[in-house]
């Protein structure tokens, strides 16, 4: 046995990046444990974090690029693989024009530095079209908030008297919350879990509320009435920093507890219950609203009326509340100001205006239709690093049918995946444990540094772009030797070198966290809010200048309001803590607790259907259908009539049967969690 050694870095076999101690012996990763003095995790991983020892070893982990050639998959050296590639890209712009080619980043390599990579050379090689999973992820949410705030504040939960978890499984999809959270709790916080299914974080909360799908904004605009009527607000802070309160006051008038019980099955006590817990506990709230109101047709608007709660209550940007936190100030690898592309037509811009203005996101769906109609014009090939839409987009078929018609698919992953399968060339990647990255824990005001602590000779995300760009004639805009050299350029502006910020492991604190900077810069004459006016916006001249309500006002989801032929509404997606998406199928000791998909219904509707746990169904949607195991679950645990299957499966591709065409009209995300289907039993 060699020396063991203990590398601090942190882990991203998901989003949430907790601090990690590595164990590396002869060059090989070990073991993996949870960082102590980590300011989020403190000393916590879950079983995804201390697999990942297992993950990166895996013998099946790619190696060597691949070639597609008529003989299936061969393997040939990264140089050649590289000039190939260059040169179709070349060939294919020269045909078609710049646009002709689009980037894909996924999930897996998530947010800030490398997605900010793709962006920059997208535009550096002269294409506007940048794709990511945040057409179904998180910028709808980030719309919502932005919309209301000018920024995504970020919950104080330490502090906090009140956190409220609406449409979100806060302990099994971000669990180092878990830490804050409880720590809450044992200060006597009170924990509220607004959630279609009785899931982990409805069964440590003091109170529950179990909304149809698709209706939180009906439950939200109810809240609002009720603490107008009680006279709770906070009214020196709204007349002093929002505006639209009298147009919202008006609209809430018709959500009385009868029209909301009738709307969204929440009982008048229990809307009375969680309008006490918001008074008493004001204004010491936290909200966090995830993709059960996102992934609605709804999305943006429900998820800007539960936010306007926190404004009505002030509970913004003070200690225990919704935090406007600084940011580091970091250079930025982005070109969108230095090269514009608009002109250029973004593939889905002219449809869903706002997502591309807000956050310069290229519509994913929409690039299906474009690849297999070439209207509005062709797109022939596409570099997708981290991501598996074959598992992971609505309308799964179209992903297959647009990836095999392209000129040219570039896949860059750790696995052979499904989406990989379809390539042209595949490329092995570096993992997180291979690169040099900055994270960053905002709530905090902290930025920590990972390290490349094993190395398999492995190419990264940087080496792969700037490599690409020197081909295509673009270097210049990498004109760093590596990483490490892009990282220091990174943190230039900020005057904190990267030695300073590798001395504190567990996250160097940037700037210290101060509150009410809104008065502050009121008193200076500046805007409190980076919003178009200044203050925190309940209606938005903004999203009105696009057509929209200027107020997030309510829409009934369509399943309710349409006579349909089918009987159930199917939920997807709802997280499970040992996977990830399309992910860790692969690490043996997950598969083997969890091997398959399951579909999860009540037990009235197991009953009507003639099934028990283990039996199999079939579910179809009005685009197809699939064949799946039952668990039945406890009455508690789920409506009577709504079902709900976790996406990321081979054999049970629930996005096979997720249509396209119900989409909020702001963001342009499909309706993932509102979809109507039949069931039957297959016997
Ligand atoms: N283990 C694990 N963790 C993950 C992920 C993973 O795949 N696995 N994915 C990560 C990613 S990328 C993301 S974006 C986050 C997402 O994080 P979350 O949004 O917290 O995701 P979920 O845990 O699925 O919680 C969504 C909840 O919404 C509920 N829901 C569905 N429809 C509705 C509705 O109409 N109204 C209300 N009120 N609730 C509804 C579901 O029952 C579910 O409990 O999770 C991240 N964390
Ligand atoms: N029906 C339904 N569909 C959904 C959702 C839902 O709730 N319901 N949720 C949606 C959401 S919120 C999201 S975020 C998307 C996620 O969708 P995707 O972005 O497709 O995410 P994953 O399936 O996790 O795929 C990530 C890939 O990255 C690879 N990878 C991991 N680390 C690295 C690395 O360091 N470098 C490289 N190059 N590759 C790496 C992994 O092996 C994996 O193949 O799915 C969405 N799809
Ligand atoms: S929650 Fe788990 S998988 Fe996610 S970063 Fe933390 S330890 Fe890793
Ligand atoms: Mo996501």
């Amino acid at each position: 046995m060699g020396e063991r050694k203990i590398e601090k870095t942190y882990c991203r076999m998901c989003g949430t990046i907790c601090g990690i101690d590595v164990h590396v012996e002869d060059g090989k990763v070990v073991e993996i444990e949870g960082m102590e003095e980590h300011v989020a995790s403190r000393g916590r991983t879950c079983i995804k974090g201390s697999s990942g020892a297992t993950w990166i070893n895996l013998p099946q982990r790619l190696k060597k690029p691949l070639k597609k050639t008529e003989n299936g998959f061969v393997e040939i050296e990264l140089e050649q693989a590289m000039d190939e590639i260059a040169e179709r890209m070349q060939a294919i712009q020269e045909q078609y024009g710049k646009r002709a080619i689009g980037v894909w980043k996924g999930e897996g390599i998530g947010f800030c530095q490398q997605e900010e990579l793709y962006r920059r050379f997208i535009h550096a090689i002269g294409s506007p079209n940048y794709f990511s999973n945040d057409t179904q992820c998180y910028a709808g949410r980030y719309i919502g908030f932005n919309l209301v705030y000018g920024t995504w504040p970020a919950a104080d939960y330490d502090n906090s008297k009140l956190i409220v978890n609406w449409g979100t499984n806060a302990p099994v999809a971000h669990s180092d919350w878990t830490q804050q959270m409880n720590k809450a709790r044992a200060n006597g916080g009170k924990f509220v879990t607004i959630d279609t299914k009785y899931n982990e974080s409805a069964r440590i909360s003091d109170l529950y509320l179990q909304p149809k799908p698709g209706t939180d904004g009906a439950l939200a605009w109810g809240v609002i009435r009720e603490l107008i009527v009680r006279d709770a607000v906070n009214h020196d802070f709204i007349n002093k920093y929002t505006v639209g309160y009298e147009d919202l006051k008006a609209y809430a008038q018709s959500f009385t507890p009868e029209f909301v019980e009738a709307e969204t099955g929440i009982k008048q006590e229990q809307l009375f219950a969680l309008v006490e817990l918001f008074i008493s506990q004001a204004p010491h709230i936290t909200s966090w609203v995830g993709t059960g109101l996102e992934h609605q047709e709804n999305g943006v608007n429900n998820t800007r009326v539960a936010t306007y709660i926190d404004a009505l209550m002030g509970a913004i940007d003070i200690k225990g509340g919704m935090l406007c936190t600084e940011g580091f100030g970091p250079s930025h690898l982005e070109l969108n100001d230095e090269i514009p592309l608009k002109h250029l037509e973004p593939i889905g811009a002219d449809k869903h205006p706002v997502i591309y203005d807000m956050r310069g996101e290229c519509d994913t769906l929409t690039l299906m239709d474009a690849i297999l109609t070439e209207e509005p014009y062709p797109m022939k090939g596409l570099i997708l690093s981290a991501a598996n839409p074959v598992l992971t987009n609505a309308r799964a078929d179209k992903v297959i049918d647009a990836f095999k018609q392209l000129d040219l698919l570039v896949v860059k992953d750790i696995m052979m995946t499904e989406t990989a399968e379809l390539a042209d060339y595949v490329l092995p990647a570096a993992s997180y444990l291979e690169r040099e990255e900055l994270h960053y824990q905002s709530a905090f005001q902290c930025v920590t540094l990972s390290k490349k602590v094993v190395d398999f000779g492995l190419q990264n995300e940087y080496d792969f772009l700037k490599g690409l760009a020197e081909r295509l004639g673009a270097g210049k805009y990498f004109p760093w030797a590596d990483e490490h050299a892009l990282n220091e350029w990174l943190v230039e502006p900020t005057g904190v070198s990267l030695e300073t910020i590798r001395q504190y492991p567990g996250g160097y604190n940037y700037k210290p966290i101060t509150y009410k900077k809104y008065e502050v810069k009121a008193q200076k004459g500046e805007k409190s809010f980076n919003t178009p006016s200044g203050k925190i916006e309940f209606t938005s001249e903004y999203v009105a200048s696009f057509g929209y309500d200027a107020l997030a006002v309510y829409k009934r989801p369509r399943y309710l309001a349409e006579d349909n032929a089918f009987k159930y509404l199917l939920m997807t997606g709802a997280r499970k803590h040992m996977y990830f998406h399309g992910r860790y199928r692969d690490i043996p000791q997950i598969n083997k607790a969890c091997p398959e998909a399951e579909i999860e219904m009540h037990p009235v509707d197991a009953q009507a259907l003639g099934v028990v746990t283990g039996d199999r169904v079939r579910v179809t949607s009005r685009i197809g259908s699939l064949e799946i195991k039952v668990l039945v679950l406890h009455e508690k645990e789920i409506h009577p009539g709504s079902v709900q299957i976790t996406h990321g499966w081979k054999n049970a591709n629930v996005n096979l049967i997720m249509p396209d065409d119900r989409r909020d009209p702001i963001s342009g995300f499909p309706a993932l969690k509102s979809v109507e289907v039949n069931i039957e039993k297959i016997s």
